[in-house]
């Protein structure tokens, strides 16, 4: 029976603790000085004999290992995979899948794209969403992204896309960004990346947290169930706090406030115990139906729409651990397409094929050589047994004289699995052609899906992809590729054309011929994956001295108990004085934040902490950004007048009978003798749990 602890009393085997040891070489050799090398004489020459200093430095040497190609920017943690029931087991063989005993466990890496290692979390860009899961019948990865389509058909365009994206050849500008020439003139010219450009340009882009984000195998995958019968199927992660955005002008702020902002997020809310989850969720295609969609399954820039074939839930996925060190396992992991298990296989996707080849190819020199599925995190909890030898960082000693197949010397092992022995047995698809270097006509269609990606938006997300294009594109030096992006955009719809034209200097097109339709998915909005909950939402609470600390304490209590975090920012750290004169424990000092670190603002009582607030240039500007941003905002009724300072003249006072007043996501409570009125928590939950105020008349912020 697969337990979620095989991997990690795997890992204990190499897990090494300092606790009381002594310094040494590499050899075992005990050291006693490491502060100075070995010379001749105190002011003399260092001695070749060293051995001590040649072997650190020489280590250090050698520490860093090439940054992954993509992706390199990432961050990961272990978990468990459990299926909910054996439903599935109709249509696949794999057991992880349809054993409802098991828990499979997993290593899930988070990552951004196109920046190096070193770059700041919260940029425009894709996010990687890989699993491995370590299941009895062998590893299976689902490098899939955030994003449910790609940006190009076929893998053979991949290094053209790359090199477009990333940083221009010339001066290695700009970093971590796709608001550049080359990116543009690619997607001008290539209009196969245009469904996947509008998800870029929209707020799936900016994800709040990896733990608030969707995750898609992209590719039609396939499963195959006992009898050898194939079906089409679609991966998809559903976020259980719901799918979430930052707002741009935020991430920009937190590229620099907390470059680490979703890496950190990740890491706190696995050792608060707030533990991530997913729900993995498949869309069947029967195989008699291949053909029956307006797009071809085997294009990766498509989507089969949830109203189509709906999602149906399979399992659920948590995240309960953070590795032990960042390198031996976020950074050497290496996932792979082609890790599949029995019950899992490939479509002729021309995007999945190349992957299929990639992902190997890539470890050989990441990695170093052919055995880094000997390091730690990529090693199976199943049995490996090969007949593959040496190589770089060769870790196992395989004993016996024979390796090879077939063999009489070694007793003919290790044995090949025979018929009920679980072996991998490749999908028998009848496959015929002549040898052409073509693109199917089948995929010849780049503008009906970005168009009905285009018509689910809710107003607000169209408005933020507006801007995106607008920003991205203003970016752009070249005029004639800023045209032609607009041309393009106009195919898929002339109004955001038009718009996006009028922002970049360019002069607004004709109505081009175009798709033209209405239709819409709402399961494409993000308006529609609001949750139920607060769950690890960041309130900031602003106090200075004579706050009422009743009340600091009342929305502590009130928000943990619904699972958010109330945190105490001060005019200056350490602590400040309650209006009883007790001390009120500051978390943060104000200038050291910013309101886009948070997911709302509440200012409690207390007339001196207010007034000083208000004289505090960072504790309004705090306020009218968090309301610029479209954030809850609340205030006890003394808070009110740091409100007003923020800008915000139109929050009425409650009053007698109308203890809450709640308008345009600002929420206000007059106390009584019992402190705050409960309905404030309340109702600040509700709006929190909303996300985002969007209703919000943003022209009453003061610039
Ligand atoms: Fe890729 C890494 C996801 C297309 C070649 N890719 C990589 C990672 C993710 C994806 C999440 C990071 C894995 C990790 O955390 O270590 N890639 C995708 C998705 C794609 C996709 C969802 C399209 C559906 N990728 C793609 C193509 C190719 C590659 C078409 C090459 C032909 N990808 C790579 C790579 C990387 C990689 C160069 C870099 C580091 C690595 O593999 O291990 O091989």
């Amino acid at each position: 029976m697969t337990s979620h602890r095989d991997k990690q009393d795997q890992l204990d085997e190499v897990r090494h603790d300092p606790q009381d040891t002594y310094l040494t070489t590499q050899q075992g050799v005990r050291i006693g000085h490491t502060d100075d090398s070995l010379t001749a004489g105190a002011r003399g020459p260092t001695l070749l004999e060293d051995f001590h200093a040649r072997e650190k430095i020489t280590h250090f040497d050698h520490e860093r290992i090439p940054e992954r190609v993509v992706h390199a920017r990432g961050a990961g943690a272990y978990g468990y995979f459990e299926a909910y029931d054996s439903s599935l087991a109709d249509y696949t063989a794999a057991k992880f899948l349809t054993d409802p005993q098991r828990r499979t466990p997993v290593f899930v890496r988070f990552s951004t794209v196109a920046g190096s290692r070193g770059s700041a979390d919260t940029v425009r860009d894709v996010r990687g969403f890989a699993t491995k899961f370590y299941t009895a019948e062998g590893n299976y990865d689902l490098v899939g992204n955030n994003m449910p389509v790609f940006f190009i058909q076929d893998g053979i365009k991949f290094p053209d896309f790359v090199h477009a994206v990333k940083p221009e050849p010339h001066n290695e500008i700009p970093q971590a960004q796709s608001a550049h020439d080359t990116l543009w003139d690619f997607v001008q010219l290539q209009p196969e990346t245009l469904h996947m450009i509008m998800w870029l340009m929209s707020d799936r882009a900016l994800p709040r947290s990896y733990r608030m984000m969707q995750g898609f195998g992209v590719h039609t995958f396939r499963f195959v169930n006992a009898e050898g019968t194939g079906t089409f199927v679609k991966f998809h992660w559903k976020p259980k706090l719901g799918t979430h955005s930052l707002v741009w002008e935020e991430c920009q702020q937190v590229g620099g406030k907390d470059p680490d902002f979703n890496r950190r997020d990740l890491w706190d809310a696995i050792e608060s115990g707030n533990f991530p989850e997913w729900e993995l969720g498949v869309q069947l295609v029967e195989e008699s139906r291949e053909h029956d969609f307006d797009f071809d399954l085997l294009d990766a820039t498509k989507i089969i729409p949830e109203e189509q074939v709906p999602v149906r839930p399979v399992g659920r996925m948590v995240l309960d651990r953070n590795p032990d060190n960042f390198f031996a396992e976020t950074e050497q992991v290496a996932f792979h397409t082609a890790n599949v298990v029995p019950g899992i296989d490939f479509t002729n996707d021309p995007l999945l094929q190349a992957r299929n080849f990639s992902y190997l190819d890539t470890q050989l020199i990441r990695l170093g050589g052919p055995n880094f599925a000997h390091i730690p995190v990529n090693r199976p909890v199943a049995e490996v047994s090969t007949n593959q030898r040496d190589g770089f960082q060769q870790h196992r000693i395989h004993r016996g004289q024979a390796s090879y197949s077939n063999n009489s010397l070694g007793g003919g092992c290790p044995v090949l699995a025979g018929a009920g022995e679980g072996a991998f047995e490749h999908y028998q698809e009848k496959v015929e052609g002549a040898k052409i270097r073509q693109r199917s006509e089948s995929f010849q269609d780049h503008y009906t899906q970005a168009r009905l990606f285009w018509n689910s938006m809710a107003w607000w997300e169209r408005e933020h992809i507006i801007a995106a294009f607008r920003f991205e594109l203003g970016k752009v030096e070249h005029v004639h590729v800023r045209e032609g992006a607009v041309a393009q955009i106009n195919r898929i719809d002339h109004d955001l054309a038009v718009a996006v034209a009028e922002g970049i200097g360019v002069t607004p097109p004709e109505a081009a011929a175009g798709p033209g339709h209405d239709d819409r998915s709402p399961a494409l909005s993000q308006a529609n994956s609001v949750q139920d909950t607060i769950a690890t939402r960041t309130i900031a609470l602003l106090v200075s001295d004579g706050v009422d600390q009743a009340e600091v304490a009342q929305l502590r209590d009130g928000f943990a108990e619904r699972g958010a975090i109330a945190e105490v920012l001060g005019t200056r750290d350490g602590s400040v004085r309650g209006a009883d004169e007790s001390q009120v424990e500051v978390d943060r000092a104000i200038p050291t934040v910013s309101s886009a670190l948070y997911d709302a603002v509440i200012v409690p009582g207390g007339t001196d902490s207010v007034q000083a607030l208000s004289k505090d240039g960072y504790a309004a500007h705090f306020v009218a950004e968090a309301f610029k941003h479209a954030k809850p905002v609340g205030a006890s009724d003394e808070g009110l007048a740091l409100l007003q300072r923020a800008g915000l003249d139109f929050v009425r006072h409650a009053g007698e009978g109308d203890n809450v007043v709640s308008d345009q996501g600002v929420v206000t409570a007059v106390p009584g003798g019992a402190g705050l009125p409960a309905e404030f928590i309340e109702e600040f939950a509700a709006v929190l749990a909303g996300h985002r105020v969007w209703d919000r008349d943003t022209t009453q912020v003061v610039a």
